[in-house]
């Protein structure tokens, strides 16, 4: 039994879509940050860093947006979303996902300049690609989110981030992602600006 603790729009969009895209059964539940629910006993049990996204598999909770995406990559293999038997090209998608797990993520709360400086660094690192590592997998999900959100909230002229605003049109025409944002939306979004 897996079920998702997120919260709409924020870090933890990014298992939702996974778990869309390896059509899981899940049981999605939905954190407020209204009612700073991720401050509540029974969730800091879960996550002591009192944060989305937490997976809890068989009620065994696992945290980090990383390690949840490649939970579920490898539990479900079909959905081919790390790069099989490939040692290079899997410790590529880590590279990505700890890249943007310590330094675009956090750049948002240091200020407007770093935040473009990271996603600058972000653009330029994807390139001309079509897909983060070769072929479509978990680090072009953890990009999407962090972008979605970044272009949301800070509204950068297009044409800013060529290659990342390439990548999350590609992105938005992906069922998993077009179910998530629906899911997301219908359950109401309650980010910060
Ligand atoms: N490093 C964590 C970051 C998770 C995170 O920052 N979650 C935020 C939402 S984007 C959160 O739950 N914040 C709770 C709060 O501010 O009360 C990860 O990758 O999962």
């Amino acid at each position: 039994m897996l079920t998702l603790y997120f919260a709409p729009g924020s870090s933890s969009m990014a298992p939702h879509i996974a778990l869309h895209e390896v059509g899981a059964a899940f049981e999605p539940r939905p954190m407020s940050f209204a009612r700073a629910e991720m401050r509540e006993p029974w969730f800091l049990a879960l996550n002591p860093a009192g944060k989305v996204p937490v997976l809890a598999i068989d009620g065994r909770p696992l945290s980090e947006v990383a390690a949840i995406l490649y939970y579920l990559a490898r539990r479900f293999p079909e959905a081919g979303l790390l790069p099989a038997g490939d040692i290079e090209a899997e410790a590529k998608v880590v590279s990505w996902m700890s890249f943007l797990a310590s330094t675009v993520h956090p750049s948002r709360g240091k200020g407007p300049e770093a935040a473009k400086a990271a996603y600058a660094l972000a653009d330029r690192r994807l390139g001309a690609a079509t897909w983060a590592v070769g072929r479509y997998s978990i680090a072009d999900i953890h990009l999407f989110r962090l972008f979605w959100r970044y272009s949301g909230a800070a509204k950068p002229a297009r044409g800013s981030f060529p290659n990342l605003e390439a990548h999350y049109a590609r992105m938005m025409e992906r069922p998993a992602v077009i179910r998530t944002c629906a899911a997301e939306a219908a359950v109401g979004y309650e980010l910060p600006a």
